[in-house]
């Protein structure tokens, strides 16, 4: 499960973010934009929950639209983790998505593009989340 943050959003970045992931091989087979609401981000977020950086990173969260995504294809996970690059965008690799275009924005929690699913367990976990039942329930939504 990928996200495209507020700040990608923001920057018109989906659309590289997209074409990093099927360039690279995987396909997307689910996605939807919309806007989080605080119990999704809360579960979503419950491991960070004891965290300083947890409040600043729920109210980014909630700041602007994201972009979630099913990313699909063999090692997917350890695929995308590689081409979203390390957590802190200033020191992400170049070549990666968070080292290419973010960098630290000096903000209490870090706005570094994109999120992704960390295991299957997790990826299950936040597919409920953020899609719950309606991945093709064919429910078209537009967020203005
Ligand atoms: P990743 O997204 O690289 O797996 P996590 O899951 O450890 O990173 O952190 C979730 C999110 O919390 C990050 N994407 C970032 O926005 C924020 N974050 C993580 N660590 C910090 C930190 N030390 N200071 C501020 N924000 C952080």
């Amino acid at each position: 499960m990928v996200l495209v943050k507020p700040d990608g959003v923001r920057r018109n970045l989906v659309g590289e973010v997209i074409s990093r992931i099927e360039r690279k091989g995987y396909s997307i087979s689910a996605l939807k934009m919309m806007n989080a609401d605080r119990a999704m981000l809360e579960r979503h977020y419950a491991e960070h929950a004891s965290k300083p950086f947890f409040e600043p990173l729920v109210e980014f969260m909630l700041s602007g639209s994201i972009v979630a995504m099913i990313a699909e294809g063999n090692r997917v996970i350890e695929g995308f983790r590689l081409l979203a690059g390390a957590t802190d965008p200033t020191v992400a690799a170049p070549g990666t998505i968070r080292g290419d275009l973010g960098c630290d924005q000096g903000t209490e929690a870090v706005q570094n593009i994109v999120h992704g699913s960390d295991s299957v367990e997790s990826a299950n976990r936040e597919i409920e989340i953020f899609f719950g039942g309606s991945i093709g329930s064919g429910t078209v939504e537009r967020n203005t």
